[in-house]
């Protein structure tokens, strides 16, 4: 496995805790080179698009309202095998059956209101990081 990115989001309840530099710590300590960020406020239509694929699920409109509510820490992280280890680092994503030490496990309230988000694939982050990224803010 060599060298991977992955697509990361600080979700608003961790922002609006104070939890951004905290979270950065943890993906840094973990080996993380952060190639991407940015803090920015989804608008309804960028939240439904990122979400497309839960546009079924009952808990989408909640999902949409709360990935509104307030800004997002965007990121592209980078290192070996980064999509599996950053899964890894963030945790179950019920906090409730997250492993200690994780990032959900620490700072999540809730299965919805979770503190970050992360590409479940390749396939996944080859389509949210052009979401979020243009090349040019990739370094
Ligand atoms: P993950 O973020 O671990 O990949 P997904 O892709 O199943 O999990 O869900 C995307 C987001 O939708 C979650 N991070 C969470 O905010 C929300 N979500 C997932 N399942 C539920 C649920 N049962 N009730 C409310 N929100 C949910």
């Amino acid at each position: 496995m060599g060298i991977e990115r992955t697509f990361g989001i600080i979700k608003p309840d961790a922002v609006a805790k104070g939890r951004t530099g905290d979270i950065l710590a943890a993906i840094e300590q973990a080996g993380f080179r952060i190639a991407g960020m940015k803090l920015k406020r989804l608008t309804k239509a960028e939240a439904e698009a990122f979400y497309e694929v839960h546009k079924q699920r009952p808990f989408f409109g909640g999902l949409v309202t709360f990935m509104t509510e307030g800004p997002v820490v965007a990121l592209v992280l980078e290192r070996e095998d980064a999509i599996a280890k950053w899964r890894e680092l963030m945790g179950a994503t019920n906090p409730a059956n997250a492993a200690e030490g994780t990032i959900r496990k620490r700072f999540a309230d809730n299965i919805e209101r979770n503190s970050v988000h992360g590409s479940d694939g390749p396939e996944t982050a080859a389509q949210e990081i052009p979401f979020f990224f243009s090349r040019s803010e990739l370094l």
